[in-house]
C-alpha cells in the first residue's frame, strides 16, 4: 500500500538496477557524508522505488525532477519530511506508511542531494553475452505437436513469481508454466501465432514455441536492465521475421531476429525533447506496436514525446520517421480498422493519433480526464457517434470516448464525443470486443477495496442515453477470496468474444484467481484457482493479441 491516492499506488517496484554496485560520484563541497554502505542502500531503494516516476537520472517524468540543483535548493529537512509524509499530488508517504524506516528516509534525503548515479550501458556485447538459443530453428517441430487450441490460449503474467501461465481458453486448464523474466509486463505473438514473446521488467525476453508438445522457451536474451515492451513484425510478407524490444534503461530499442532473438540492431533514444529541443539523457521506450500497413514498428518514446516509425524493410539502411507528438507517451492501441494508432501522453492528459498508413500525426486530443491510461484501449460502435475508441483514467472516474471514423463520421473524428463516469479513480484498463455489447472498466488502484475489487460495465446500445449507467460486477466477491485486498485488473476476451477474464491480483503469499464472466449475461462463468497462479496481472489471448482485436 503506497498511500491513498491511486496515482501514488502506481509506482514502480523491484528494478534490477538496485543490484548494481555503483561508486559514489566525485565529491563536491557541501556534499552530505555517506558511507559506501549507505550509498548502496540508497541506490537500491532509489532504483526499486523511485526511478519509475522520477527517472534513473532524476530528470523527472510522472514525479518531479530531483537533480541536485533542485534538491539542494529545498534542503535536507524539506526532503526528509517530503519523503516521510508524501504529497496529495502522488508522492507516496514512505515514512508514515512504514515502507521506509526513519533511518532509510534519512539516507534517501542525503542521497538525492548528491549527483545522480549513472548505471552502466547495455550494448551489443552484453546482449550477445546474454543471448541463449536453447532450441535452434532446425531442431524445432515442423508441425504443431500438441492438441492445444493455440488461438484461444491465454498467456497470463504471474508477476511476482517471474513466470507466465499458458491457460486453455475453453477448458481453463493450465497447459504450461514457464519461467520468464521478473514481472513480465506484456506478452505478444508472432504474426503466425506460433511464437509467444514475453518481456520482463528486468529486460529478459523469452521466445516460446507454442507448437512444442509442451510449449517452452526456445530462445532468450537480456536487452537491458529495465524494460516494458516487445513486439513482432506484422506486415504481410514479414511474418515472424523480426522482434523488437524497448527498454527504460538504457534508453534504447533493439531489433532481433524473429526466429532466434539474435540481436541485430540497437538504437538509442537519447536526444532532444520534441518541443523545447533540449537534450534528454534518458528517454524511455514505452509502448511498441507493429504497423499493418507498412513494414514499420511504432515506438513511443516517453520523455522526448516522439513517436518513431521504424522501417524494418532494410535495417542496414534504417529509416526512422520521427513524429512530434507529446511528452510522456505511455500506452496505446489501434482503432478498429488498425489504420490509426492512439497513444496516451498520460502526464499531459492527451491522446496522440498516428495515421500508420500515411505515417504522420493525425491529431492530439485532450481527453478531459486526469492521466489517461488505455492499455491498448477498447473499440466499440457507438449508437450515435459510430466507431469510437475508449480510454479510462488513472486520476478520476471518467472514460473518454474518441471518434475514430473520419470517413463515415467526420464531425466526430478525433474528438471526445462522450464522457462516461465509471466506478472511481485508479482505473488502468478498458476492454471490449467486436462481438460484445459491453465496455468493461476496471479500477485496480482505487483505494477503496470494494471499488478496486469490482468492474464497471456499460451497455453499448444504451450509450445514447443522457447519462449512461453502468452495472457493477463484484469480481473479488465472485472469486471467493476473502484474504488480503486483491485488486481486479485488466479484462481480456477469449477468441470468440463471448467471455471476458479478469485477474484477481492478491499478495504474493495469498491466493489469487482469474474470474471468467459470461459476456452475454454478465454472470459468473468460472473461477480459475490454482496454487501456481501467483499474482496474475496481464492476460493476452493469442488470437486477439496477434490480430489487435480489442
Ligand atoms: Fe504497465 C502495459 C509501463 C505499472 C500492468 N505498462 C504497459 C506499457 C508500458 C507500461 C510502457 C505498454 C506496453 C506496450 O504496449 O508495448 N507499467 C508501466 C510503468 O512504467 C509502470 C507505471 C510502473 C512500473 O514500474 O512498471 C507500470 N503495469 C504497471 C502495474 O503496476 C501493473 C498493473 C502490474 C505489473 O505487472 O506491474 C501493470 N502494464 C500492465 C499490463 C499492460 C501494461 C497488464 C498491458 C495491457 C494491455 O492490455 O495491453
Amino acid at each position: 500500500d503506497h498511500g491513498d491516492t491511486p496515482a501514488a499506488a502506481y509506482e514502480p517496484s523491484m528494478s534490477t538496477l538496485g543490484q548494481l554496485k555503483i561508486e559514489i560520484p566525485g565529491r563536491k563541497p557541501d556534499d552530505p557524508v555517506m558511507t559506501q554502505e549507505e550509498y548502496d542502500t540508497a541506490n537500491k531503494i532509489y532504483f526499486e522505488r523511485c526511478a519509475g516516476c522520477h527517472g534513473v537520472l532524476r530528470k523527472g517524468a510522472t514525479g518531479k525532477p530531483l537533480t541536485p540543483d533542485i534538491t539542494r535548493e529545498n534542503g535536507y529537512e524539506y526532503l526528509r519530511d517530503f519523503i516521510t509524509y508524501g504529497s496529495p499530488a502522488g508522492m507516496p508517504n514512505w515514512g508514515t506508511s512504514g515502507e521506509l524506516t526513519e533511518e532509510e528516509v534519512d539516507i534517501m534525503a542525503r542521497y538525492i542531494l548528491l549527483d545522480p548515479a549513472q548505471p552502466p550501458e547495455f550494448g551489443m556485447a552484453e546482449m550477445r553475452e546474454s543471448w541463449k538459443l536453447i532450441v535452434p530453428p532446425e531442431d524445432r517441430p515442423t508441425k504443431k505437436m500438441n492438441d492445444i487450441d493455440i488461438d484461444n490460449l491465454f498467456s497470463v503474467t504471474l508477476r511476482d513469481s517471474g513466470q507466465v501461465a499458458l491457460i486453455d481458453g475453453s477448458s481453463y486448464e493450465i497447459k504450461a508454466i514457464i519461467d520468464t523474466g521478473y514481472a513480465v509486463h506484456i506478452s505478444r505473438l508472432s504474426k503466425s501465432g506460433r511464437y509467444l514473446f514475453t518481456v520482463g521488467r528486468d529486460g529478459l525476453v523469452n521466445m516460446i514455441d507454442l507448437w512444442m508438445e509442451t510449449p517452452a522457451t526456445v530462445a532468450q536474451i537480456k536487452i537491458g536492465t529495465e524494460a516494458r515492451s516487445i513486439e513482432t513484425s506484422k506486415m504481410d510478407g514479414w511474418d515472424d521475421r523480426y522482434a523488437v524490444a524497448g527498454s527504460y534503461w538504457p534508453p534504447q530499442y533493439v531489433i532481433m531476429d524473429g526466429d532466434t532473438l539474435e540481436p541485430l540492431k540497437i538504437k538509442s533514444t537519447r536526444g532532444m525533447i520534441y518541443d523545447e529541443q533540449s537534450y534528454h539523457p534518458e528517454p524511455r521506450v514505452a509502448s511498441i506496436v507493429a504497423s499493418h500497413y507498412r513494414p514499420e514498428f511504432i515506438i513511443n518514446v516517453k520523455e522526448t514525446g516522439k513517436i518513431l516509425l521504424v522501417d524494418y524493410s532494410d535495417i542496414k539502411n534504417l529509416k526512422v520517421t520521427e513524429i512530434e507528438a507529446e511528452r510522456f507517451l505511455h500506452d496505446g492501441g489501434f482503432d478498429s480498422t488498425k489504420r490509426y494508432f492512439l497513444v496516451a501522453a498520460n502526464a499531459r492528459g492527451k491522446v496522440a493519433v498516428v495515421d500508420t498508413k500515411e505515417g504522420k500525426l493525425t491529431a492530439l486530443i485532450e481527453t478531459g480526464g486526469q492521466t489517461p491510461h488505455p492499455g491498448r484501449g477498447a473499440n466499440i460502435v457507438h449508437p450515435k457517434y459510430g466507431p469510437v475508441w475508449a480510454t479510462s483514467h488513472l486520476g478520476d472516474e471518467t472514460v473518454a470516448l474518441i471518434g475514430t471514423d473520419p470517413e463515415g463520421h467526420p464531425d466526430h473524428a478525433w474528438k471526445v464525443v462522450q464522457t462516461l463516469y465509471a466506478l472511481g479513480g485508479g482505473s488502468l484498463f478498458v476492454k471490449s470486443h467486436p462481438e460484445s455489447n459491453h465496455l468493461y472498466v476496471d479500477a485496480p488502484l482505487n483505494p477503496d477495496a470494494e471499488i478496486s475489487g469490482s468492474v464497471a460495465v456499460f451497455k453499448i446500445d444504451e450509450l445514447n442515453q443522457e447519462e449512461p449507467e453502468f452495472v457493477t460486477l463484484p469480481i473479488v466477491e465472485w472469486s471467493g477470496i476473502t484474504e488480503g485486498q486483491p485488486r481486479v485488473v485488466q479484462g481480456e476476451f477469449n477468441k470468440a468474444g463471448n467471455e471476458i477474464w479478469f485477474s484477481v491480483w492478491n499478495g504474493k503469499d495469498l491466493p489469487s484467481a482469474i474470474v471468467v464472466v459470461d459476456d452475454k449475461t454478465l454472470k459468473l462463468k468460472a473461477v480459475i484457482k490454482d496454487e501456481r497462479l501467483i499474482t496474475p496481472t496481464g492476460k493476452f489471448n493469442v488470437y486477439n493479441t496477434r490480430n489487435d482485436v480489442y
